[in-house]
């Protein structure tokens, strides 16, 4: 049937997706209004395949019988969804790339908070398992100013708890289990065996799963397929409002993990995921791993791991994750790119076989076999190098620092700001950044300042206004920029690097390392002064 609607004002996607407050997406025609304008800005879903799930929220069961009636009644042919309307988001790109079906729409609004007074999101994945290019979601926002009608087939819903075939007219609904493909895909990168012999030698993890979709992925891959002892995997169960915290894995969400791994008789290895199974931290035994750091890592070592015997092609990071990276990058001789934050922006480099590996410093780590970040790839990637180098993480770490050198780094986020507060911050620093290059502050030289802007070297396109920087001659950075992902307010994020060459210096305590770089922060951008605020509410 056809169904009369009106265009609703903001459904303009951010840095992954259209992210709002859960009541704001159960009100009339919202997710509808939406869902339609995917379908039309894409050329229609006449004929066309896909996949649906999403990351177990509140919310997300409601929302996948929604689409798969308008799927249905917008004449798609098929689509394939996880067992309950659960997929983890690496997951859903797999499935996508794997049957090769014209996208997938995922329900996550990934580490925020889920619940009936908390955060929804939906996102569209195009036919190479990513998400949608930026000119693709602006088509999509577009369209939904625009819509009059949406289509939805007047049936009963769809079983999503039963795996098998079924119908909506006339088209069909694969229900799958969610996990067996993903993990079947991780087995042919990793050495199974060998994991699974560290394990037997006693090896001891912990895998927080933070009551998210990564728990029956973890649990399986992990305790099934690898031996770990039960128990390894806590919180595995994926609740609607992730038990009410933040399924967020970074050292202050996931607080009970890093009070584990700091504290006598940690295990070997920390690992915890977020919301829809695409982010990860890593921690050792009394050792912190930080995101950037954990990509130089994950580069340096990937040849370990059978997936990634041939060598990598080029490693590809978001501007403000520190430079780690590129170090190991010109060690090896390979090419590394710098591209604004969101996952996106990586696709076409991926694509075009730029690139291998790929890492962000929230959390965010992948390679060419998905097109998502993939937290839980990560993890078995760092254990498939503890397998091969029967090393302690604090070891690895530190040997990777005397042979690159270390980039101190730490992201302070200021959360829920007016806008008007956030926008006079970002102001300033943009009004400053013509007169800096030259200019000394607290004893570092200012090479290069600019508001970052990227030309996509495969396709061509632009895109401006993705962060401001301010470059020091000795590699230290300041970045700053709006969140694209809250649904209140807004966050400035301010992203803080310095470079020490070692040999000595590699073992300070960051935010001390760090003291210079962050009285420049505040001297040139004047956070704290111009908001009243006494510091971040997050550190990462
Ligand atoms: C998303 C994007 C990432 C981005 C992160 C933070 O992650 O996919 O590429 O780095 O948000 O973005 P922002 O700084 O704009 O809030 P996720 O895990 O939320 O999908």
């Amino acid at each position: 049937m056809r169904v009369r609607t009106r265009p609703i004002e903001g459904q303009k996607p951010g840095t992954s997706g259209l992210r709002k407050k859960t009541k704001v997406f159960m009100s009339e025609g919202y997710l509808e209004n939406f869902v339609q304008s995917v379908f039309d800005a894409t050329g229609g879903a006449e004929g066309r395949t896909y996949v649906v799930g999403g990351d177990g929220r509140y919310f997300n069961d409601s929302a996948v019988q929604v689409i798969l009636k308008m799927a249905a009644a917008n004449g798609a042919r098929r689509v394939i969804v996880g067992r309950g309307g659960l997929l983890s988001t690496p997951a859903a790109s797999h499935l996508i790339r794997l049957h090769k079906t014209d996208g997938g729409l995922i329900l996550s609004a990934s580490h925020n908070p889920g619940g009936p007074d908390e955060d929804f999101g939906i996102k569209f994945n195009t036919a190479n398992g990513g998400p949608a290019p930026e000119a693709l979601t602006e088509a999509i926002h577009a369209r939904t100013q625009e819509i009059d009608a949406y289509r939805l087939a007047d049936e009963p819903d769809v079983e999503i708890d039963r795996i098998g075939e079924q119908h909506i007219g006339g088209m069909q609904v694969s229900v799958i289990d969610p996990v067996a493909d993903y993990a079947a895909l991780m087995e042919t990168l990793f050495d199974f065996p060998k994991i699974r012999a560290l394990f037997a030698r006693g090896f001891r993890m912990r895998f927080d799963a933070m009551s998210a979709i990564t728990g029956p992925y973890a649990a399986e891959i992990l305790e099934e397929r690898l031996g770990a002892a039960p128990g390894t995997v806590v919180n595995a169960t994926p609740l609607p409002d992730f038990g009410g915290l933040h399924p967020d894995p970074n050292p202050t969400w996931a607080k009970a993990l890093m009070d584990e791994m700091m504290g006598p008789d940690a295990p070997d290895f920390g690992a915890a995921s977020d919301g829809d199974g695409d982010r990860n931290m890593v921690v050792g035994r009394g050792i912190y791993v930080a995101p950037s750091d954990s990509l130089a890592v994950l580069a340096a070592n990937a040849h370990l791991a059978p997936g990634y015997r041939a060598g990598l092609r080029g490693v590809a990071r978001s501007m403000p994750t520190s430079t780690a990276a590129d170090r190991v990058a010109a060690a090896l001789g390979i090419g590394s790119y710098e591209t604004p934050t969101g996952w996106k922006f990586f696709g076409n480099l991926l694509d075009a076989g730029r690139v291998t590996l790929c890492g962000e410093e929230s959390f965010g780590t992948g390679s060419d076999h998905v097109r998502e970040k993939d937290g839980l790839w990560a993890v078995l990637l760092w254990l498939n190098i503890l397998a091969e180098r029967k090393q302690s993480i604090r070891e690895i770490m530190e040997d990777h620092w005397r042979r690159f050198g270390r980039n101190y780094y730490s992201r302070h986020d200021y959360e829920a700001l007016t806008a008007e507060l956030a926008n006079r911050v970002m102001d300033r620093l943009h009004g400053r950044l013509a007169a800096l290059p030259g200019t000394c502050i607290e004893g570092m030289t200012v090479a290069a300042a600019d508001d970052f802007a990227y030309a996509d070297p495969v396709d061509g396109s632009v895109s401006r206004g993705q962060g401001l920087r301010v470059v020091f001659t000795d590699g230290s950075r300041i970045v700053l920029r709006l969140s694209g992902t809250g649904t209140e307010g807004a966050t400035l994020r301010l992203y803080l690097e310095r470079c020490v060459a070692g040999p000595e210096g590699l073992d300070a305590e960051v935010q001390a390392a760090l003291a210079p770089v962050i009285r420049a922060a505040e001297t040139l951008a004047a956070i704290r002064a111009t908001t009243g605020r006494q510091g971040p509410d997050v550190v990462t």
